[in-house]
């Protein structure tokens, strides 16, 4: 096998055993790696009603065929498992040295069982895996953690840790590397706190196995060449992702105000051009040239690394609209190893909940120091309302009632994205019909919808989702490469099959890639349905009640929100063109057309299935 190592690395941490486990070829040809690793080994080896947190939950980290080699961007794996903030299919994606040093250990996916007794750090380095005392470690946060290890381990170690937030199982605690780096949305740092794993070391020094080692070498060195000559190179090395502000604020989709409203009034000051302002340095994932983490003095005066999901949810979403202060708060989140998604969105919700009287402790909206304060006590778990906040805002609503679920941002229990949708029903329904929950990650139809036609709730629209899920939630997250290079400098498509080639041997065409795409995406919904079983409903599928119910009341789109009927229409075309019933549930052809005959009877199992 090229391309591949051909092996997962199995680590039990009740036995502190560890083995290598080869697979076959048909796997990695039908699977990829990352996501599609990861789903596979969940659905094969999770039994329906596994508590995620509990020692039967299993963590996967999983990288693909191009990780490692010499290509743009492919430094990143996934962080996979059941999630404890959704109850379905979560993961996450790290651009993390652990990626590569994985790979070069030998190993392209590494599945943690079970649950130590007591802390722990796994060390994995080439052939040998050692289970170390992880009691000095646990307790410290994630930059301190790091910074132990890669004294005992060198700057070359990947390291993956969680901070207190993990450890006191905070349903949307991440995992958190290289100061900024932080993935696994869904509760993956709760999975590993369960398990209390504080931290996974991978040092390798092997060759990664080319089917076509010198076109990769040459393919590698153009790609790079080609990434720097695109005409939007220079402005994304100043930006990143921060560029996105201004351009949400023109458009009326930058979260504000916990989602209801798209524009928000000092916005430009916590845009792209004002962080350019005060930036210090920039860093990014391994492999990487074109490295998009903007690093600025916040104000406790540390560094702190900025994209633009912490900063619209830290800033916007919550009423702040001083860059500094955002920063903090997205620096205690990466020290605290809580997503700053989720986190924004909690603390929103609480600013609401609030200011309508659902809450005894008051926090206005905007309040820099209660919020920072507030953050502690979620990681810790300390108080009601810190402990009320950990759970997610599904659970929060849940308790608090009053008709608080309308206005409680989430899908499936995955707080949303930092893209408002009072007027974008073609974003509405990609967050609502993720693999995970609420996240923009599987497609970003956004920026298309704006330009083509935001009012449409059309077929072309459904066509595009599809087309975008297939290329990123199948494709990107499968290959696990970075989709950066391909959505904002415009690195074509093209080059994906001819690296994939030159690594494995393998013709596949995007037609092929595809077909492999759905395969991974109906078994990520299979995975969901077999959970929830019978009281899965296409009602799962459907974006919070705000935005049908609550117009925007600012900027150029004032008075515009969602139309359900047109939604639910919207919806059922959409079930119908992925060959799903009129529950969202595949259909018997469906899966059996994908090579998922295996899947039919063990769904049968949760739910009836249509023919
Ligand atoms: C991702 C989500 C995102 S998506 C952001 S900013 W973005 C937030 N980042 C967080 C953070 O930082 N710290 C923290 N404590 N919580 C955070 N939560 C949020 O997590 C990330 C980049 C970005 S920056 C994006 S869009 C792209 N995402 C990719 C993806 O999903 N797949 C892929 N093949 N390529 C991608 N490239 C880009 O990677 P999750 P990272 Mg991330 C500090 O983790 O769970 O997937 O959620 O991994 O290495 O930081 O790179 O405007
Ligand atoms: Fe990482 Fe940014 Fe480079 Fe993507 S573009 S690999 S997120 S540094």
């Amino acid at each position: 096998m090229f391309g591949w190592n051909g092996k997962f690395l199995r680590v039990n941490l009740d036995k502190k055993k560890a083995v290598a486990d080869r697979f076959d070829a048909s796997l990695a040809r039908n699977y990829l790696g990352g996501r599609g690793f990861a789903v596979k080994i969940l659905w094969d080896e999770l039994k329906r009603g596994t508590d995620p947190l509990s020692s039967s939950n299993k963590l996967v980290f999983a990288t693909g065929p191009l990780t490692g080699f010499s290509l743009p961007s492919s430094g990143k794996l996934i962080v996979a498992a059941k999630s404890p903030l959704t109850g379905g299919y979560g993961d996450g994606n790290i651009g993390t040295h652990a990626a590569v040093q994985m790979r070069k250990a030998g190993y392209d996916a590494t599945i943690i069982e079970g649950m130590a007794e007591r802390p722990e750090v796994v060390l994995v380095k080439d052939k040998s895996v050692e289970f170390l005392d992880g009691k000095d470690l646990w307790g410290l946060n994630s930059f301190e953690t790091e910074k132990k290890l890669r004294e005992l381990y060198g700057p070359a170690a990947g390291v993956l840790c969680i901070g207190p937030g993990g450890e006191n199982l905070v349903k949307f605690a991440n995992i958190v590397c290289q100061e900024g780096r932080a993935g696994g949305r869904p509760g993956m740092g709760a999975v590993m706190g369960y398990k209390k794993l504080k931290a996974v070391v991978f040092l390798g020094s092997g060759d990664l196995p080319a089917a076509y080692p010198k076109d990769m070498q040459e393919l590698g060195a153009d790609a790079y060449r080609e990434v720097m000559t695109k005409p939007n190179f220079a402005f994304w090395k100043r930006q990143g992702t921060m560029m996105t502000i201004e351009w949400s604020q023109e458009n009326s989709v930058l979260p504000t105000y916990n989602y209801s409203e798209g524009v928000f009034e000092e916005a430009e000051a916590v845009g792209g051009f004002a962080m350019e302002k005060i930036k210090i340095s920039q860093r990014g994932c391994p492999q990487c040239n074109m490295i998009c983490g903007n690093v600025v003095k916040d104000s406790d005066r540390k560094g702190s690394e900025l994209d633009y999901e912490n900063v619209t949810m830290l800033g916007p979403n919550i009423g702040l609209g001083d860059l500094r202060q955002v920063a903090a708060l997205s620096r205690v989140a990466d020290e605290l190893g809580l997503d700053a998604i989720s986190l924004g969105n909690v603390l929103g919700f609480a600013m609401e909940a609030s200011e309508k009287g659902l809450l005894e402790e008051k926090i206005a909206w905007g309040a820099f120091k209660a919020s920072k304060a507030l953050i502690g006590d979620i990681a810790y778990r300390r108080g009601l309302r810190g402990n009320l906040l950990a759970d997610g805002v599904r659970y929060a609503a849940e308790k608090l009632g009053r008709g608080s679920s309308r206005w409680a941002m989430h899908v499936k229990g995955l707080e949303i994205s930092a893209y408002d949708c009072h007027t974008t029903p073609g974003m509405a329904l990609a967050y609502s019909t993720s693999s995970i929950g609420a996240h923009h990650k599987d497609a970003w139809i956004i920026s298309w919808e704006v330009k083509s036609g935001r009012e449409s709730y059309g077929e072309e629209k459904v066509d595009k989702l599809i087309e975008l899920q297939r290329t990123r939630a199948g494709v990107f997250e499968s290959l696990t490469v970075c989709r950066l290079p391909w959505i904002e400098v415009g690195f074509e498509l093209g080059w994906y099959p001819k690296f994939l080639h030159a690594a494995t041997g393998l013709e596949m065409r995007w037609e092929d890639l595809y077909v492999v795409a759905d395969r991974i995406f109906n078994l990520t919904r299979a995975f969901w349905i077999r959970e929830y079983g019978k009281k899965w409903a296409s009602e799962m599928d459907v974006p919070p009640a705000r935005w049908f119910e609550e117009p925007i009341t600012q900027g150029a789109l004032k008075g515009a929100k969602l139309d359900r009927a047109k939604y639910g229409k919207m919806l059922q075309t959409y079930y119908e063109k992925r060959g799903w019933d009129e529950r969202g549930i595949p259909r018997k052809t469906t899966l059996k057309k994908l090579g998922l005959e295996d899947v039919v009877g063990q769904l049968k199992k949760s739910v009836k299935l249509s023919e």
